[in-house]
């Protein structure tokens, strides 16, 4: 079959029945208990420095037949789409083991596998089952996260901090989508997306790719996105809801969107319903066969009974079309899923629906244009260098911290969306929006609003487009440099997937009259919508607002220019939204607010009713056009709609007047400066709490402003810097804890509650050092001198044989934040290095950190050696996969001296608590040893009564695991 006919007949199976996805490739590789030698069978990679197994995607080269029999397996369970074993084959995910240049032989091997095996299947089906050797098979190019974060920091103390940037995440992609798609893939799949910004760089790579096959004549692939939840808040990992998520890759037009790996099929049902309820192209599915359990026979709580029951409720429920399993899952899952979804009828792929039609932008959370109840949406104009002199200076002295907090205060006193802006001759403007944009990032109570990227520098806009997960507005592009600029820069918004401000500009300048208006905004309209492919209610169009009552008489007619242009723009441009400038209108006024925002309120209410939709504002500063005194009004509208030529003349006039009564009264009359005011004292009634209460607000609020005071106050009544550490503190975290557990916060809101744990920290470190010099004189004693610290050294390593380290970042930043000494030794961490570490820096803990089952294994081994080498030192241990049942039963047993599991990073530092006294350590071992007794009682029973001891000993194992994040 061609690949246009591959593509048709798997149209019309999903119009049939429920498409079947295959199962897990780690679980399956891992029943072949390989070895070193198994990763290196390849001339290339005999000599490698690095330790290679666990890299899975290169068994696709070294052991082929492996991989081939896999895929055969899942063709045999009924798969009807094998997905390649190419998780991490991009050159980031590969330069972890310096293998970056065999990206290509990868993803092409990987390929091949799958080819062989549908060949094989075919042949073994040939004589007795022609149904089953001719029925459609496809592959599915799998395409993983990588693992790096393009919208999160790796250091807590710098959150502007990337590791890696769009660029690199966009070459890195598009070698691996050219690789999988030249070696004969069917689809390509971009999958586990924990950063909606790294799924835009592959989007953004793939669709260079295809248009590259489209100017060769070639077809392209049909792509699939699929995401995953890791909060029980329903977010991903950088924070963003699921429909966020899918307003932000909406642009990629895939032929499927769906949900994988993650917590488990029940945990997903939520989530998945709400991807059902809103994307228009067929839902995939493939969770994980619940939560990871390395004490279950398959490394995972579900066998394929209770998997497919979950999963078929799915189907039931209509709310898939393509379902499929990921880690824990083998070929007896899909067989069981296969039979019990076998007559269910597909979820009905919805047409957009009219509503569903409009203009929706994200950034953590969805704005929908067409669901506001105001009607309208206020677009904050205030961080930006040219409207705001304090902006400006701020950004000038490099306090961008500093400059956030106008951003923040802009999103709590009403904008929808943020206007951000740099064009200041002295600034390097693309620095400064990535560095700006990087930082509201990490403030998720401003990431929540869309961003608007404000800039006559197109390479300034890029930048910003490059910065952000949400579905942005680039404000602006124009026809002022030509069709041929305009096309290409609305070519590049849209394959970042973001909306358009057209100016109403051409060749010719802007325009000033109606009709010049209403002409520029429709050739940008027709040149969008037919050459560009733009969709009509992604064009916002501004149709210039410009200064009047200026004094000069061909201004007069500015503002009803504007006003009279919108309804006439709507109407030749269906579809299209539009908006505005306003405090643009009053700059003959500056310096007086009290006109100004009286103008800006006439105005908009004329505006708003000939259908202007959004506009770019002061958002605590608007007035109501009822409020505005009924004199002064009037005057502002004659001059607005150029009803009376000496209009002017007398707003001017009555500006002095009330400039000067103003300037004798109160200031703040204004009643937008009262509501602002009284905005604040709201929002600072916190502040009235006792110190306990101020301290966990600040914690859960991720607020640093008062940490000091607070912690200062708390430290004169408690007495002792620890008792602070340990009272209010702690019982803050604990609370950020639990909030985070119940899916109450997600996790860029932690990360701000461990930074301002830091700073509460940083402020009692002096005291704490002091007490410990007071000690030392009082008691004389060498020994304690030698310590003149009171850090205690923290060894935190992942172990050899496993390259994940998100979690074990989370939990340095705990430690750092809680004023530990880290010694991070990073990944694929052999034992003999952990040793060598622990020994050189006296260190107090050591933290062993995994998220593939393999590392279980080498947790053991390496318990094993600390135990031969007579060490004592606390081990912790933490990752996906590891349980305080598996540590109590596999690991503690082997260690005289205390092994402690640690859940999530947040628990850190209690665990560390807990080995240090003589009690929580007899208990620990004393709990330990009873939870083994009774695994062991247990499973002999089982073992003599139900298992075959073949089964038990197969375990299951993972590369992408169910939370890489939680756990450490
Ligand atoms: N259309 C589009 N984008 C725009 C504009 C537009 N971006 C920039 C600008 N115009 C909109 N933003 C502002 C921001 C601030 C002011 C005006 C427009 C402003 N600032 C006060 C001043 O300069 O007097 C600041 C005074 C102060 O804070 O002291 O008026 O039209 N698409």
């Amino acid at each position: 079959m061609s690949r246009l006919e591959q593509q048709a007949a798997l149209r019309a199976l999903l119009g049939q029945r429920v498409v079947l996805l295959d199962g897990a490739m780690g679980s399956m590789i891992q029943r072949y208990q390989l070895g070193e030698d198994d990763f290196r069978a390849h001339p290339g990679l005999k000599n490698s420095a690095v330790p290679l197994k666990g890299n899975n995607d290169l068994l696709s080269l070294t052991r082929p037949d492996i991989i081939e029999e896999i895929h055969l397996d899942y063709l045999r369970a009924g798969s009807d789409i094998l997905e390649t074993n190419t998780f991490s084959g991009t050159s980031i995910a590969q330069g972890d083991y310096h293998l970056q240049s065999l990206v290509t032989e990868i993803n092409t091997a990987a390929v091949a596998c799958a080819k062989r095996a549908i060949d094989l299947f075919r042949s073994e089906n040939q004589q007795h089952n022609k149904l089953q050797a001719t029925r459609p098979l496809w592959i599915a190019g799998a395409i993983g996260p990588t693992n790096r974060t393009a919208s999160l920091s790796p250091d807590v103390n710098n959150p502007a901090l990337r590791n890696v940037t769009f660029d690199q995440l966009y070459t890195a992609y598009y070698e691996q989508a050219k690789s999988l798609c030249a070696a004969g893939c069917d689809i390509l799949l971009v999958e586990t997306i924990f950063d909606t910004l790294n799924a835009k760089a592959a989007i953004y790579a793939i669709e260079s790719l295809y248009g590259e096959l489209r100017a060769a004549g070639e077809p392209t692939l049909p792509l699939f996105l699929s995401v995953t939840i890791t909060d029980a808040s329903g977010r991903t990992l950088s924070g963003q809801t699921v429909g966020a998520f899918w307003t932000s890759i909406r642009h990629a037009a895939p032929w499927a969107v769906g949900i994988n790996c993650a917590l488990g099929a029940e945990e997903m049902r939520p989530y998945i319903q709400e991807l059902s309820d809103l994307a228009d192209c067929p839902i995939i599915c493939y969770p994980n066969a619940g939560l990871p359990n390395p004490l279950a026979p398959l490394g995972y709580d579900q066998t394929p009974d209770m998997f497919s029951s979950v999963v078929r409720s799915f189907a039931e429920q209509g709310l898939v079309n393509i379902l499929g399993g990921c880690c824990g899952t083998s070929p007896d899952h899909i067989r069981a899923l296969g039979a019990a979804v076998d007559g269910a009828p597909p979820r009905p792929v919805p047409q957009p629906a009219v509503s569903k039609k409009g203009l929706v932008v994200s950034g953590l959370e969805v704005y929908d244009f067409t669901k506001n109840a105001a009607g309208f949406t206020l677009i904050g104009e205030r961080t930006n260098v040219t409207g705001s002199p304090r902006f400006a200076r701020l950004i000038r002295e490099g306090d961008f911290e500093g400059a956030l907090s106008i951003a923040r205060h802009q999103v709590e006193t009403g904008a929808n969306i943020l206007d951000v802006n740099f064009d200041e001759g002295m600034l390097d403007g693309p620095a400064c929006m990535r560095r700006f944009l990087n930082l509201i990032a990490t403030e998720p109570d401003i990431a929540r609003v869309p961003i608007m990227i404000d800039s006559s520098k197109w390479e300034v806009i890029e930048a910003g487009l490059q910065s952000i997960q949400g579905k942005c507005i680039v404000n602006s592009i124009s026809l002022k440099g030509g069709e041929h600029e305009f096309i290409e820069q609305a070519t590049k918004a849209r394959r970042y997937g973001a909306c358009v401000i057209v100016m109403a500009f051409d060749e010719q300048g802007q325009a000033v009259t109606k009709e010049d208006k209403v002409r520029i905004c429709k050739r940008a309209f027709d040149i969008l919508t037919e050459q560009v492919g733009f969709p009509p209610h992604d064009i916002i169009f501004d149709a210039n607002i410009l200064t009047i009552a200026t004094g000069m008489e061909e201004h007069n007619d500015y503002a009803l220019n504007f006003i009279e242009a919108i309804g006439e723009i709507k109407r030749v441009c269906p579809g299209a939204l539009t908006s505005g400038g306003v405090s643009n209108i009053s700059f003959s006024f500056r310096g007086n607010n009290h006109i100004r925002e009286a103008m800006h309120a006439v105005f908009l209410y004329h505006a708003i009713r000939a259908g202007l939709d959004m506009a770019i504002v002061n958002a605590g500063m608007l007035g109501m056009y009822d409020d505005v005194e009924p004199t002064l009004r009037n005057i502002i509208e004659d001059v607005i709609l150029n009803r009376r030529p000496e209009a002017t003349e007398e707003l001017i006039t009555l500006a002095t007047k009330i400039k000067t009564e103003s300037s004798q009264t109160d200031p703040a009359a204004s009643q937008s400066a009262q509501r602002a005011s009284e905005a604040a004292r709201e929002r600072n009634s916190w502040r009235n709490a006792d110190y306990a209460g101020r301290i966990e607000h600040a914690l859960v609020h991720g607020i640093t402003d008062f940490i000091e005071i607070d912690t200062e106050e708390a430290r004169s009544a408690l007495g002792r810097p620890l008792h602070v550490i340990e009272g209010p503190l702690m019982d803050g975290m604990k609370h950020v804890g639990d909030l985070f557990g119940a899916g109450k916060m997600f996790l860029p809101q932690v990360v701000k509650s461990a930074r301002v744990m830091k700073k509460a920290v940083a402020y009692l470190q002096p005291y704490m050092e002091r007490e410990l010099e007071q000690e030392n004189l009082t008691q004389s004693d060498a020994a304690t001198k030698v310590r003149q610290s009171s850090k205690k050294t923290f060894v935190l390593a992942t172990v050899k044989g496993d390259v994940h380290d998100i979690g074990k970042n989370i939990v340095a930043v705990v430690l750092r934040c809680n004023g530990f000494e880290v010694i991070d030794l990073g990944v694929m961490v052999p034992c003999e290095r952990i040793l060598d570490a622990v020994r050189e820096h006296q260190a107090d803990y050591v933290g062993l950190s995994g998220l593939i089952t393999p590392s279980l294994d080498e947790m053991i081994h390496n318990a094993k050696e600390f135990e031969r080498l007579g060490l004592e030192i606390p081990i912790l241990i933490g990752g996906a996969t590891t349980s305080s049942a598996h540590t109590a039963i596999k690991i503690a047993e082997h260690y005289s001296g205390v092994i402690c599991h640690v859940n999530d990073a947040s628990q850190v530092v209690a665990a560390c608590r807990t080995t240090e006294d003589e009690t929580g350590r007899t208990a620990l071992k004393a709990k330990q040893l009873d939870v083994r007794q009774r695994y062991l009682e247990k499973s002999t029973d089982r073992a003599s009564r139900l298992l075959p001891l073949s089964e038990v000993r197969k375990k299951d194992a993972n590369e992408n695991s169910a939370n890489p994040l939680l756990n450490f």
